[in-house]
């Protein structure tokens, strides 16, 4: 699949919030700074759709991007607000639980929900709170694990066999290595997303 047109369509923090749910959609979910503005960003071949910082709590908000529009193949990608960020205000880190799950528990057209974890590190507790939480809805089964261009080739069967004993994948469940950086890995996972849009 190849993106030709993306754009943000909506920034929600509650169900009001979120654009109609007649368009498929796939998200992205992880820790902050794991990369997934990054990613998305890579995916749609435009450097600056979505907010990438140097500081880690970038993106709070759920955000709803169409992809594709006026095609056979629109969908939507939703980029949702990282975990994990000690110094996120306590306001900031209380409202995150109710509106994942509000999101995550009762999206009719919710596809699957990618997880993105850092190649170098085992997944943190969370990162496995999160997993089984997706396999609970079943929206697990897509792992991608970020910033590839920080280990060797050598250690990267390595790393992608802990984080599959980490969250406990099954045999037929996916990790995908990328790098926004080298733009490497983001065709394999489109071409993941495109099978599932289709099934
Ligand atoms: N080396 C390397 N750095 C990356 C890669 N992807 C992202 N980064 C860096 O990691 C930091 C965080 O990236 P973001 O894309 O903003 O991460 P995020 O998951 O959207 O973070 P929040 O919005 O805070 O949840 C930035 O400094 C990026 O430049 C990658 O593939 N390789
Ligand atoms: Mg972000």
């Amino acid at each position: 699949m190849k993106i030709n047109n993306s754009q943000l369509e909506a920034v929600a923090v509650k169900k009001s919030q979120y654009p109609v749910d007649t368009v498929k959609e796939i998200a992205f979910a992880g820790r902050s700074n794991v990369g997934k503005s990054s990613l998305l960003n890579l995916m749609t071949g435009r450097k600056k759709l979505a907010r990438v910082s140097g500081s880690p709590g970038k993106t709070r908000t759920i955000n709803f991007y169409r992809i594709n529009e006026g095609q056979e193949d629109a969908f939507r990608i939703v980029d949702l607000p990282g975990y994990g960020y000690a110094k996120v205000s306590k306001s900031v880190s209380e409202s995150w639980g109710p509106m994942m799950e509000q999101y995550l528990s009762s999206r009719q057209n919710l596809l699957k929900v990618v997880l993105l974890v850092d190649i170098r590190h085992a997944p943190s507790k969370q990162d496995v709170e999160m997993y089984d939480y997706l396999r609970h809805y079943g929206l697990d089964g897509i792992v991608v694990a970020t910033k590839a261009d920080k280990i060797s080739r050598n250690q990267m069967q390595k790393q992608i066999k802990q984080i599959r004993q980490t969250l406990g994948l099954d045999q037929e469940d996916l990790v995908l290595p990328v790098s926004a950086l080298k733009r490497t890995g983001q065709e394999e996972l489109l071409d993941v997303m495109q099978r599932l849009l289709q099934e």
